[in-house]
């Protein structure tokens, strides 16, 4: 009796909120961080009462939107995070290899996948995998590689709901509840470390972020990120508030139109950490607060312009680090070669649409097809779809202002997708050809309601 069983939909927003909750409490400047987007989001609508773009579509996902990351030490824990993640709709989308950056990871992103999904709670958590065969020290790795396999991040009820879900095909009220609460110890703080504080120095020097991911009893939630409609206005109410904002927004520029997605975060909480065997505590630096600002999603072609300007930017500046107090001018001269309007951006095919009859008497009048002059007369309204994924280079520029330090080293190491996927124990989806088919489902839409009106 399937209908017994409770809508992964719902199981995803009601995680979503106990996170969100659970995080509050252990981060109190997260809550700060929501009251102050909430704030910027509810100013930016009243000052644009008839913007209608997506994000005025999607004012009513607005309020509960967010994304979480969290960082895993083995392919064991990645693969049942994938079955766990399931159980709540969310599917692995794209592949992120960080260690270009200098962070020893490869990442995927755990998200919904269906637009009305989507439309119902965009819920995302950016979830990375150590490598640690990029510890070049062979005695230190062994040790990481020990001390891994001796941890279990999931509560052995987790894991016995997982089971069930599979087996049964879906989870009851009571075990969808259940699920929630027990799927949340995984990711909570937990200021005792599993190791020493001398074994805990070994592995942060090798990486800070290796000690992050290998001295904790399970894969702390290092951030959980709301959406704002005005990232620029979001900015500088954390500077106003006192919040140690990054000094530069990592990606586009600011624009009339939004593309992809725009992030600043504040600076990572220094914690107190107790180590084994030892009296007085130390400390870790791990958490912190992220906004972000999504546009819309770009195409193959839409994507490769991005790119070829965010490179031209950073390369303007020498070592290409965005330090300098002109990057936001530099960044916003580069950009000026990407079109911001909706119907020269639809016309040269940089993004994904969906489409909407404006003009139901002129399209009957039209004899043939002709989706673009349709868009640029205004019979057919052109909605952008939104970026619901994530960008490496902004990835690595919040891992980096995160981790603190300058020292930026890198990793010769090739990128390794299949790797990554063998670990998951399931491939990757491709994100572009998720925007593909939820376009293509509303150009067919159009084209049987042209067909019936013709
Ligand atoms: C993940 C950083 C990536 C984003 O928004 O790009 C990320 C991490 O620090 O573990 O969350
Ligand atoms: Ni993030």
């Amino acid at each position: 009796m399937t209908n017994t069983f409770v809508n992964a939909d719902d199981i995803r927003a009601r995680f979503s909120a106990a996170m969100s909750e659970m995080y509050r409490a252990e981060v109190p400047q997260y809550s700060e961080l929501l009251a102050l987007v909430a704030d910027v989001n509810r100013r930016t609508s009243e000052a644009n009462p008839d913007r209608r773009d997506a994000a005025a579509e999607e004012s009513a996902r607005l309020a509960v939107e967010r994304h979480g990351a969290i960082r895993v030490g083995t392919p064991q824990e990645l693969a049942t995070l994938r079955r766990i993640f399931a159980v709540m709709g969310m599917q692995p989308v794209g592949y992120y290899d960080l260690s270009v950056a200098g962070v020893p990871v490869h990442s995927t992103a755990f998200r919904p996948t269906e637009f009305s999904a989507l439309q119902k709670n965009p819920f995302r958590v950016f979830t990375s995998l150590l490598r640690l065969e990029l510890i070049d020290d062979a005695s230190l790795r062994e040790e990481a590689r020990r001390i891994l396999a001796d941890r279990n991040i999931f509560t052995p009820r987790a894991l016995a709901l997982v089971d069930r879900f599979e087996s049964q095909g879906g989870l009851t009220e009571a075990e969808a509840s259940e699920f929630v609460s027990e799927v949340l110890e995984t990711f909570r703080w937990h200021s005792h470390a599993t190791v020493s504080a001398d074994t805990y120095k070994k592995l942060h020097d090798a990486h800070r972020l290796i000690a992050d991911v290998v001295c904790f009893k399970s894969t702390h939630i290092n951030h959980l990120t709301p959406r704002t409609l005005d990232i620029d206005a979001a900015q500088q109410e954390m500077l106003r508030r006192g919040l140690q904002a990054k000094d530069v927004i990592e990606g586009p520029p600011t624009r009339k139109h939004p593309i992809l997605l725009r992030q600043t975060s504040f600076k990572a909480l220094e914690e107190s950490v107790h180590f084994l065997n030892e009296t007085s505590a130390g400390t870790h630096t791990a958490r912190f607060g992220e906004i972000e600002q999504r546009g819309m999603a770009l195409t193959k072609k839409g994507r490769a312009l991005y790119d070829e300007l965010l490179a031209k930017t950073r390369a303007s500046q020498a070592g290409g680090t965005q330090a300098g107090g002109n990057y936001a001018d530099r960044l916003a001269a580069a950009f000026e070669a990407f079109p911001d309007d909706l119907p020269t951006i639809h016309a040269q095919g940089l993004a994904y649409f969906q489409y909407r009859i404006a003009d139901e008497a002129a399209l009957a009048r039209e004899r043939a097809w002709d989706l673009d002059g349709w868009v640029q007369k205004g019979i057919v309204e052109a909605t952008p779809i939104t970026y619901e994924d994530f960008l490496p280079v902004s990835a690595a520029g919040i891992f980096q202002s995160n981790l603190g330090g300058t020292t930026q080293k890198t990793y010769s190491a090739s990128s390794s997708k299949a790797s990554f996927e063998a670990d998951l124990q399931s491939e990757v989806l491709d994100e572009l050809s998720l925007y593909q088919s939820t376009q293509d489902a509303s150009v067919s839409r159009l084209r049987e309601r042209f067909t019936a009106a013709n």
